[in-house]
């Protein structure tokens, strides 16, 4: 988009202007003659931007000023509230296409129609924090997509966890207002780590299988392309005979999963706050449009029963051991928004909007959701008429009798606002094909009753932990220490070792230790028996992890007289390979190399440490590196990739770094001659270094 530029003559009113349009055409600036004049919002052409108009030129400002006020008034009401949670998020277009007919599921066409490709919006999410707050907390990402299908909207809001604290959608408030800042300090923004979340979660045992996928590095990505994404809740799809059947939704990245280390989190939260949205842009701009597989679980009723838990309790999965995924269609992200407020603030998700041959289950929380969204949207946007914001409206016809209310955009004509009714000629009427709710007997006793099957609150969280490997499993109790040392009062910390003890006895002791209790607390009083359930390596991270340099970024470090054979020779293979190259120097101004010539600079050390890369060379000259051991933004850059697990490529200006940083050698530290090597260390991090960098 261009940007408005006016230059104040001194004395009149005379402006260069330059017209400001947006990339759809769509800004509503009003041409006046052969120009575009800067308006008001009533059209009136402006002459003057730069004063307010005033009794004389020392005097006061006037009330009549209308140009002042209306901008001023505008300006004053440009936010609207922000989400209660999910407040911060980035939001992308792009399409879905069906590769796999459910035909025999579901009449829904977005599922049945092959190849046929949806648009759509997806918006990825932290959960806790304020909207300005950073892209890199411990946090669950919510995954919300809003297909705009040949019949009508289906909203698909979901997260990066497959599962939930909570059982019943009434204990939801309680559980935000425990994991938001603490009402009368105002803090921590955005984190899990202090009293009051660690309180209610020690007095809830049902959010121990949630705590479990919290504490693995899930909450902790790369990036937003490397996520998976879960629809959490069992839905329905419904068959032209009105058959139904259960089902689960997974997103599957295409580039595999991928998550920091705590510390490179922390650390990418100073270097960049805006870390995950600037990665996800810069890759849509250079064309790298993220995708995901959309899997699905189906599962009978019959299926459901024989089940050793209840799938309509949202503290569960559904072992891929025990339900193969298919694969049904995937997405791609291709497009940014043209407008952040219009587009990713505006837009409206509700797991209400579903289109016909999808249903919901009974599963508590998703029914007390069905509530929620179109209600937080009422009060966010303002009006019953936020679906007719272009980000929300269906891309499909659309009509009803439904009228006026605030910020009504449409005018409806006729005399006709009813159905039935014989007065107009083509009036919007029911249809056989249109929305069937699933022909479900349920009887019962009323009352607020939870069931039986909801009772085993530890078993899956002992599978999920058992399946990780050694590295996830010591993460995940470093996280439970670091996190409950946040925590003031000993009570709670006491409490919640109590519960690890029916999950691992393990990694109850390593955090007791961790804590330093004097002795390690009795279990917690479980509701029933832990069941031994068999490992799922399909809940690990690194099994997950895709061996490629595809969707990378690798950090050159250099100065002035560095080598530049050495540093084309790694950014060729490094290209070739599918990952991006950034060239990191003291100067932003460029560096002159070995044979005179001046290279780009993309990022200068300071501003530039080695957390934003997924592996780093050091190209140094003699010089050059000497200079640099006495620099603590190069000393932290190479320490912080050797702790971070990072290949490291080396030639001897980089070997002086590291001995300077007083690292030792290891097989992830490699000659920068050596590309091949360098490239295959760079696929994966140095896992077994480990242990000799943490505890
Ligand atoms: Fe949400 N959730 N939620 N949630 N949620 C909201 O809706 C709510 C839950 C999720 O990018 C709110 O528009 C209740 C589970 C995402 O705009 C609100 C319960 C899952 C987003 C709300 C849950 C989610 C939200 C706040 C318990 C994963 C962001 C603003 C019954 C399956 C969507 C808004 C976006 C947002 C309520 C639990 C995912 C208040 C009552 C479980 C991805 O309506």
């Amino acid at each position: 988009m261009n940007n408005d530029k006016f230059i104040k003559c001194k004395d009149d009113a005379q402006y260069n202007k330059k017209t400001q349009v947006g990339q759809g055409g769509e800004l509503h600036q009003i041409a006046h003659g052969d120009d575009a004049s800067l308006t008001t919002n009533q059209g009136v052409p402006i002459s003057d931007n730069q004063n307010s108009l005033k009794s004389n030129p020392l005097g006061p400002v006037l009330l009549e000023d209308f140009i002042l006020r209306e901008k001023i008034t505008h300006f004053d009401h440009e936010r609207i509230p922000e989400r209660i949670v999910h407040a911060r998020g980035t939001g992308v277009h792009g399409y879905f296409e069906l590769t796999h007919s459910l035909e025999q599921y579901t009449t829904a066409k977005i599922l049945t129609e092959v190849s046929e490709q949806t648009p759509l919006f997806t918006r990825i999410s932290t959960v806790a924090g304020g909207s300005g707050s950073v892209d890199t907390p411990r946090d669950v990402r919510g995954f919300a997509t809003k297909f705009y299908t040949k019949e009508g909207n289906w909203d698909l809001v979901g997260n990066n966890v497959p599962v939930f604290f909570i059982q019943d959608a009434i204990k939801f408030p309680d559980l935000v207002h425990a994991i938001k800042m603490e009402p009368d300090r105002g803090f921590p923004q955005s984190a899990t780590a202090h009293d009051t979340f660690w309180d209610f979660i020690s007095l809830t045992p049902e959010s121990m299988h949630m705590v479990m996928w919290i504490m693995s590095d899930r909450t902790i990505p790369r990036s937003l392309r490397m996520i998976e994404g879960f629809g959490v809740h069992s839905f329905r799809l419904i068959n032209e005979n009105g058959h139904s059947t259960f089902v689960k939704f997974h997103w599957r990245p295409k580039l595999g999963l991928q998550s920091m280390i705590w510390d490179e989190a922390v650390k990418t939260a100073g270097a960049d706050p805006d870390f995950m949205r600037r990665e996800l842009f810069e890759a849509i701009e250079a064309g790298d449009y993220p995708e995901w597989d959309l899997a699905v679980q189906l599962f009978t009723a019959e299926e459901a029963d024989k089940f050793p838990f209840d799938h309509l309790d949202a503290t569960k999965l559904i072992p891929e051991e025990l339900v193969p995924l298919q694969v049904i269609g995937r997405m791609v992200l291709n497009r940014w928004p043209n407008n952040f407020f219009a587009e990713t603030e505006q837009v409206a998700f509700c797991p209400s909007h579903v289109v016909p041959g999808i249903d919901f289950s009974n599963d508590p929380l998703l029914q007390g959701r069905l509530f929620s969204y179109l209600d937080t949207q009422l009060s966010r946007l303002g009006s019953p008429n936020f679906h007719q914001i272009p980000i929300n409206a269906p891309k499909c016809p659309f009509a009803n009798h439904q009228r006026d209310g605030q910020m009504q955009m449409q005018q409806p004509i006729g005399r006709v606002s009813y159905e039935p009714n014989s007065l107009s000629e083509a009036p919007p009427h029911e249809t056989p094909k249109g929305f069937h709710s699933a022909a479900v007997i349920d009887g019962g006793v009323k009352g607020r009753i939870r069931m039986d099957s909801f009772a085993d609150h530890y078993s899956q969280a002992r599978q999920f932990f058992i399946s990780q490997t050694s590295y996830e499993e010591a993460h995940i109790a470093s996280a439970l220490i670091f996190e409950l040392s946040k925590v003031e009062h000993l009570h709670i910390r006491e409490a919640m070792v109590s519960h690890l003890r029916h999950i691992s006895e393990e990694l109850a002791s390593k955090v007791s230790d961790g804590l330093g209790l004097q002795k390690i607390p009795d279990a917690y009083e479980s509701a029933s028996i832990v069941q031994e359930m068999p490992a799922s390596p399909a809940l690990q991270i690194i099994g997950k992890m895709k061996g490629i340099l595809l969707g990378r970024s690798i950090g050159i470090l250099i100065a002035d007289g560095s080598n530049i054979d050495a540093i084309n020779a790694l950014k060729k293979a490094v290209i070739d390979a599918g990952a991006s190259v950034k060239i990191v120097s003291p100067k932003i101004g460029g560096a002159k190399l070995s044979d005179g010539s001046m290279i780009k600079v993309d990022g200068q050390l300071a501003g530039t440490p080695s957390v934003l890369f997924d592996a780093v060379a050091i190209i140094l000259s003699s010089e050059a590196a000497k200079e640099l051991s006495m620099e603590a933004a190069a000393i932290d850059f190479i320490r912080d990739a050797f702790g971070h697990l990072k290949a490291i490529a080396i030639d001897n200006g980089g070997v002086t770094l590291l001995k300077t940083a007083n690292l030792r050698e290891d097989s992830g530290v490699i000659d920068a001659l050596e590309v091949e090597a360098f490239i295959a260390a760079a696929k994966t991090r140095q896992w077994e270094r480990e242990s000799a960098v943490r505890a």
